[in-house]
């Protein structure tokens, strides 16, 4: 029997999306979503145990005892895979730190058009956690030096990554007795595809051990260093008002969507599209001006400083072409679908590539260069503008969501403590109260073959009924904006009474948006301030917190994934394993799949897992929190505990007749 077509509302819990999917049929266009569904994933490659690392093969083992025509066994191969797809994100990420580090420099050497340095309070830190000399030196020569050393580490060949001091001291020890520390980040990621190059390491236990030191020059390397330089030179996120969705698109303006990761154009994009020149040459043109708005985590990275619109996360991307109301959706690096340029033939879009990286046959393409970075982004402004004229029919969902994004570690500290007495204190007692039963960090992508934003946000929904605080970066950010969830009334209204408790107090939503991809390295540094503050614990493996990766889909996420275990979380992806087997056939390799939980849990506190199902995700989790509850000693949570304070105790009191009232707060006086 034929399979049933799915719905667009199979497809995503979006009604922009659905709406969009509608039109893309009833165009006969295909989407991410029905290719997804008209090619089955792989059941032998999506499990692993397909090798392709030489010309002997690809060997796919598909029977329980198989081995490669070398010989490789199951356990080699899918550890091997394994450790190459962490390298590949590893590598991602870190070229975008290193792109960063070379704009400091440009910046401090006068070289960049156009940038300057906007928190030197956040050059100081980094400066001084880098060994470099801040006293009585300008903000210019301490960016100059800062540079060196960021650059440096990419290339260093021996020693320890610099950021790495900014982890716990007990945790830089433990990597230390692991022999994990990140010696510099190419390093890592070259030695990576060394080790898996045929006939070299297969033994798995030893090959994951080199995936913790790859990804851990990620998350506290490269990373760590685009998150600083993204603040430096473009400023630290604090709360800001944005809107996510489709129904950001407007009808009246020019278009222009931009998507990928690095903020070094998207923020020239932002500052170029409000000169009087670009505005007059829309108006030129017929519009009312130029109206930005992200994909992805370019999205985040501008809507967190600037206030700029999300149009969508990973899967928005083509669903944004299909308004027909963008004249130009401008990319950078990674997550960009090669669908984009044929989707946009159908009609007046121009696709634009911009980095030297990153070319789409069929684009247009206009190099981005950082020293002449405003010149640059009014060309693609203006190309964008002539494109105005060619625009067809149009349909915008009418589908649109306010948001507070913009919580950076430093903004967390400061909303908690105030300017003179910043701390992590309010949040640590809370947690050890029991008013706050935990912290879950739920981050990554969208993935077609899960239902758009379903997994994300029904997470956090659990979470918050828990007393269990959210923080979110990525496409899993973006979900929750669409749904409301980032709001604080609306968000609120689905807490438990202790957690609503707490941001009533502070004036915060319950799920917290930190950023984009690169910027999980915010919540390394929120655990490390937590456990510096004290009570919970002298590691991070000790603080009741847990990492999920519901809808995952990019080599980066395995990353992230991975440096946080290293760095002590538990950590759950959803969707499917690629280190499992395939069911019934032939089992995947038991001893690697122990290694990444109880092995890993053995070594460094966090574990690794992969759960389909979305309410084991959710209890899974709950045990953990318990478990780092009572490890701890603090009080078991109780739902019933907190409540009787806050907003929502003084709404009903108000309702309630003079004399209840009275007794409700004074008790009977009979
Ligand atoms: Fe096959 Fe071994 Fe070559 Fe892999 S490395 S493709 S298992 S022969
Ligand atoms: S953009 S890596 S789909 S989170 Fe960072 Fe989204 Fe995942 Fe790309």
């Amino acid at each position: 029997m034929a399979k049933e077509k799915k719905s667009p509302g199979q497809f995503s819990i979006d009604p922009a999306a659905q709406q969009m999917l509608i039109r893309a049929e009833s165009l006969g266009i295909g989407t991410a979503f029905t290719r997804a569904e008209a090619m089955p994933a792989c059941n032998i490659g999506s499990a692993g145990m397909c090798c392709k690392m030489c010309g002997m093969g690809p060997c796919r083992l598909t029977k329980d005892g198989s081995v490669g025509v070398c010989g490789a066994t199951i356990d080699t191969i899918q550890a091997r895979n394994f450790v190459r797809m962490v390298a590949a994100g590893s590598a991602a990420h870190s070229d975008h730190g290193r792109d960063m580090a070379f704009l400091l420099k440009a910046v401090a050497e006068g070289e960049a058009e156009g940038y300057s340095i906007r928190d030197v309070a956040k050059l100081r830190m980094a400066a001084a956690k880098s060994g470099v000399p801040i006293e009585k030196r300008s903000p210019t020569e301490i960016a100059n030096d800062l540079a060196d050393v960021y650059i440096a580490q990419f290339g260093q060949q021996r020693g320890e990554l610099i950021p790495i001091r900014r982890a716990p001291e007990k945790r830089q020890k433990l990597w230390r007795e692991k022999g994990v520390v990140p010696r510099g980040v190419d390093r890592e990621t070259v030695e990576a595809l060394h080790r898996t190059h045929i006939g070299d390491d297969q033994d798995p236990v030893h090959l994951l051990q080199h995936a913790v030191r790859t990804a851990l020059a990620d998350g506290w390397g490269g990373s760590m260093i685009a998150t600083d330089v993204a603040d430096i030179v473009f400023g630290t996120p604090a709360p800001v008002v944005g809107q996510a969705n489709l129904g950001t698109l407007k009808a009246d303006m020019v278009n222009v969507v931009i998507h990928g990761h690095e903020p070094i154009l998207s923020e020239m994009i932002v500052a170029a599209s409000q000169t009087p020149e670009i505005i007059e040459y829309a108006k030129a043109a017929g519009a009312n001006g130029v109206n930005l708005a992200g994909i992805c985590c370019t999205a985040n990275e501008i809507l967190m400083r600037q206030g700029v619109p999300a149009a969508g996360n990973f899967l928005h991307q083509e669903l944004a072409i299909l308004t027909g109301a963008v004249e130009a959706m401008v990319v950078d690096v990674q997550c960009i679908m090669q669908a984009l340029v044929g989707l946009a033939e159908n009609f007046h879009t121009k696709v634009i590539t911009t980095s030297a990286k990153v070319k789409l046959k069929g684009a247009t393409h206009m190099e981005f260069d950082e020293h002449h970075a405003m010149t640059i982004a009014k060309d693609i402004l203006k190309v964008a503008i002539d494109n105005f004229k060619n625009r067809g029919t149009v349909e915008i969902p009418q589908v649109v969501e306010d948001l507070v994004p913009g919580f950076s570690h430093e903004y967390i500290n400061y909303m908690l403590g105030g300017s003179y007495r910043a701390s992590f204190r309010p949040l640590n007692d809370a947690i050890m109260s029991g008013r706050i039963r935990g912290v879950a960090a739920i981050v990554g992508c969208n993935n077609p073959r899960s239902q758009q934003d379903y997994l994300h946000t029904h997470v956090t929904r659990e979470r918050l009924k828990q007393d269990v605080l959210v923080v979110e970066t990525g496409c899993g950010a973006i979900a929750s904006a669409k749904l409301g969830l980032l709001l604080g009334e609306a968000g609120l209204d689905q807490c438990g009474a202790g957690l609503r408790e707490i941001c009533e107090t502070v004036g915060i939503p319950p799920v917290l948006h930190m950023g984009s991809c690169v910027d999980n390295t915010r919540i390394l540094t929120v655990l490390t301030q937590m456990v510096e503050e004290g009570g919970l614990g002298d590691d991070i493996d000790q603080i009741p917190a847990v990492g999920l990766a519901p809808e995952w889909m990019s080599e980066k996420a395995l990353a992230i994934g991975t440096y946080c275990v290293a760095s002590g979380a538990y950590v759950i992806f959803g969707g499917s394993s690629p280190l499992e087997g395939m069911p019934d056939k032939v089992s995947g390799s038991a001893d690697v799949l122990s290694y990444i939980s109880e092995g890993w849990e053995a070594l460094y506190g966090g574990k690794l897992e992969f759960i389909e199902d979305p309410d084991k995700m959710v209890v899974a989790t709950l045990e953990h929190i318990d478990k780092k509850r009572a490890a701890l000693g603090l009080p078991e949570w109780k739902a019933d505990k907190f409540g009787r304070s806050g907003d929502k105790r003084m709404n009903e009191l108000e309702a309630l007749p003079l004399e209840a009232k009275f007794e409700a707060v004074y008790g009977s006086v009979n």
